[in-house]
């Protein structure tokens, strides 16, 4: 396998950090080990997160193909447009970002707080539209594709999540190889990786990374988008294209894709009481935020599994922090008395 013919554009402060949830672990029994990488701290550029490390492998093409102009695509409070945005205005690049109405939620404030706030002081032109969750290629993005070509710009296309870019999974392969980095260090390997799946790119690049010591199938997707039959299929897609991309060697099948279906609900976007009861206990057992849109069901589902016994005792369980928290204030009516 090999990730270093790929030229990487360095956004992210270097390795993350993975830290032990002793407060959490021990809450909750102390039969499992569970420590965090950091994901959602890696960069300076807007609190970074998962999109920020996918992102290392799409600007060098974005930069050689003398674009000016980086468009994308997410939910109002998507985290993906904000590190678009942060990285566009890095690089002294113009930002397009096209904001659909993804989530079944209006806090007062829902389009002004949070990640929408932070892409608009970052300078992007932030066009709101009204169609509804999809995580395949839009025709609102397309749009906006066209509108910077009429106007004498070049675009450079980052679809949602970057998932559905060629280069999108690469990052995550890199995570792989930086977590077995830390493992020889550390003088123990991780038993289970947690992961939110969405659009796919990053369960699908951990896959990928995580095959090439065989543990593929030990990469435990927690679903949030509520439709994981179209977030499965689109997992398994990228991860096939990405391991051809590397050269891993062999075929990615259907087993190597595991994904929990258990916590998305009720839909996109929307908590469950077991998500807010995840985000609540992980905040005050650690001080670590999580969000009720990605983080919080990846959180509840490493809980929920350990409640239930389905780790075996003495197991590491890694929880990848992918970012997130700056859409909290998005919901502020839910955390309202706390
Ligand atoms: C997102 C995605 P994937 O889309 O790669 O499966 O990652 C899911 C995920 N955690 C997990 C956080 C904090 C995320 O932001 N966010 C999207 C966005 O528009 O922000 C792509 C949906």
């Amino acid at each position: 396998m090999n990730l270093k013919r790929f030229p990487r554009y360095p956004l992210t402060f270097g390795p993350t950090p993975i830290q032990p949830l002793k407060r959490l672990s021990a809450h909750l029994g102390g039969n499992v080990e569970l420590y965090a990488k950091r994901e959602d701290c890696n960069s300076g550029l807007a609190f970074g997160g998962n999109k920020t490390r996918k992102l290392e492998y799409l600007i060098p093409e974005a930069l050689a193909q003398g674009a000016d102009t980086l468009v994308s695509i997410g939910g109002i409070q998507s985290n993906q447009t904000r590190q678009v945005a942060a990285v566009a205005a890095h690089l002294g690049m113009k930002c397009v970002l096209v904001q659909e109405n993804w989530v079944n939620y209006s806090d007062a404030v829902y389009d002004r707080v949070g990640n929408i706030e932070l892409s608009r002081i970052l300078g992007a032109d932030v066009r709101l539209v009204p169609d509804g969750f999809d995580i395949g290629i839009r025709k609102s993005w397309e749009d906006a594709l066209d509108s910077v070509r009429a106007a004498g710009g070049k675009p450079y296309a980052i679809p949602a999540g970057c998932s559905e870019h060629p280069l999108g999974g690469l990052g995550f392969v890199g995570f792989a190889e930086e977590v077995r980095e830390q493992e020889a260090a550390l003088g123990f390997k991780f038993d289970y990786i947690v992961v939110c799946s969405v659009t796919g790119s990053t369960q699908a690049g951990m896959i990928v990374g995580f095959a090439a010591d065989g543990r593929a199938e030990r990469v435990i997707g927690i679903d949030a988008s509520a439709k994981p039959d179209a977030t499965r299929a689109q997992i398994t897609r990228i991860a096939e294209n990405t391991a051809e991309l590397v050269g891993l060697g062999r075929p990615i099948s259907a087993d190597d894709v595991v994904l929990d279906t258990r916590y998305g609900g009720p839909e996109y976007g929307l908590p469950s009481e077991g998500t807010l009861e995840a985000i609540r206990l992980c905040a005050r057992t650690e001080g670590m935020l999580t969000d009720p849109v990605y983080e919080g069901k990846s959180m509840h589902g490493m809980i929920d599994k350990v409640r239930r016994g389905e780790f075996p005792p003495g197991s590491r369980v890694l929880y990848a922090h992918l970012g997130g928290a700056p859409a909290l204030s998005a919901y502020s009516f839910i955390f309202r008395d706390g």
